[in-house]
């Protein structure tokens, strides 16, 4: 898409800067699947640096990340409980069956934020008869709630308790850094407790490819080799990797200002009428309303919007999903919020 668009899809759409690009084009390069990369091997040092591990991994999709970390903590035949609206269970392409052999045991949580007490009646008792748990999945912003964010002890608690009962528990981390910006704390700490953690690189902090994958020397060492042989193995991504490592040192920092247009978005959303928003839902930088009562579908609206320049995503026929990013401007919000009053405003009612 050109950059005449006001494009509100999503934050994965973020073209990279030109210190991005003069970064890629010096970039010192190597095998990567030697390990010989030297881009690669300090963005992965770095990475584990700033979450407090012992060591990360770059893969070029959250969804490799994820499945990776899947298949490090289960056997094939146990379940996996998470959120119902997850990104795991519902778009990644059932690979938890496909690849690691396991069901998703999915938890209904208020505003996506699952609790101990929501998991603890869901995990199976062991009994040579049932399908045994064998990985607890948490999502921090959890995208489709509308980006809410998990509190610290919540998460604390879960990971405490399920490793009381060796059940480890994974991270998907997509957006932690606008968890981290929310909650005012640095990574490290609100996501110690958890066994791997997966993070995006290309989401809000703004580099064009790749995500990364941080837990134990051990666990990331087997990640290597199904990484390789999910064909993650990127020879010089060093290319990548030092689009990676500005995203990384200076795409947080910003974050707050995605997550203020995300509320003017959701503020002048409420005002409009047949537009339902949980405001307390808009913590971050995803906004997702219900405009059932426009007496139009959201891909009506999308459709009308397009017309307008402007970009959205639907969630379903009823949900629309605005997420602000670094190359949206608070002008571009403005204007996609009047283009909005003027579509739903010309409801007709008879
Ligand atoms: N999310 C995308 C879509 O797939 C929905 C988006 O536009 O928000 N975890 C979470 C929480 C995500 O939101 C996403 C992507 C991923 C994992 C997967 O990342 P990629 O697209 O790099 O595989």
């Amino acid at each position: 898409m050109s950059n005449s668009w006001i494009d509100l899809r999503s934050d994965t759409v973020t073209l990279p800067s030109d210190e991005m690009r003069r970064a890629m084009a010096s970039a010192e390069v190597g095998d990567d699947v030697y390990g010989e990369d030297p881009t690669v091997n300090r963005l992965e040092a770095r990475a584990a640096e700033i979450f407090g591990r012992e060591a990360a991994i770059f893969v070029p999709t959250g969804t490799m990340g994820n499945q990776i970390a899947i298949k490090l903590h289960t056997h094939p035949g146990q379940e996996i409980l998470c959120e119902e609206r997850g990104h795991i269970f519902n778009y990644e392409m059932a690979m938890l069956s496909w690849f690691s052999g396991c069901v998703a045991r999915p938890v209904a949580a208020p505003q996506g934020i699952l609790s101990w007490d929501l998991l603890a009646p869901k995990i199976s008792p062991a009994s040579y008869y049932v399908a045994q748990t064998g990985l607890i999945e948490l999502e921090n912003t959890h995208n489709m709630a509308g980006g809410t964010v998990t509190p610290v002890a919540a998460m604390e608690e879960i990971c405490q308790r399920a490793h009381e009962r060796n059940l480890p528990v994974h991270l998907d981390g997509a957006r932690v850094f606008n968890a981290a910006a929310f909650l005012g704390k640095p990574v490290a700490e609100i996501t110690r407790s958890f066994d791997t953690v997966m993070f995006c690189l290309s989401k809000g902090l703004g580099a064009p490819v790749g995500s990364m994958l941080v837990g134990t020397k051990d666990l990331i060492e087997r990640a290597r080799s199904i990484r390789k042989a999910l064909g993650g193995g990127m020879r010089q991504a060093g290319i990548l990797a030092a689009a990676g490592l500005i995203a990384l040192e200076h795409g947080p920092a910003r974050l707050h200002e995605d997550h203020a247009m995300a509320r003017m978005l959701a503020e002048g959303v409420a005002g409009i009428p047949g537009i339902e928003i949980d405001l307390a839902t808009v913590q971050t930088n995803i906004v997702i309303f219900d405009v059932s009562d426009t007496g139009k579908s959201s891909t009506e609206i999308t459709a009308a919007l397009k017309e307008q320049g402007v970009l959205a995503g639907t969630v379903n026929p009823q949900l629309i999903r605005f997420v602000t990013h670094l190359n949206i401007s608070k002008a571009q919000c403005e204007r996609a919020l009047s283009g909005l009053r003027s579509i739903c405003g010309s409801r007709v009612i008879v």
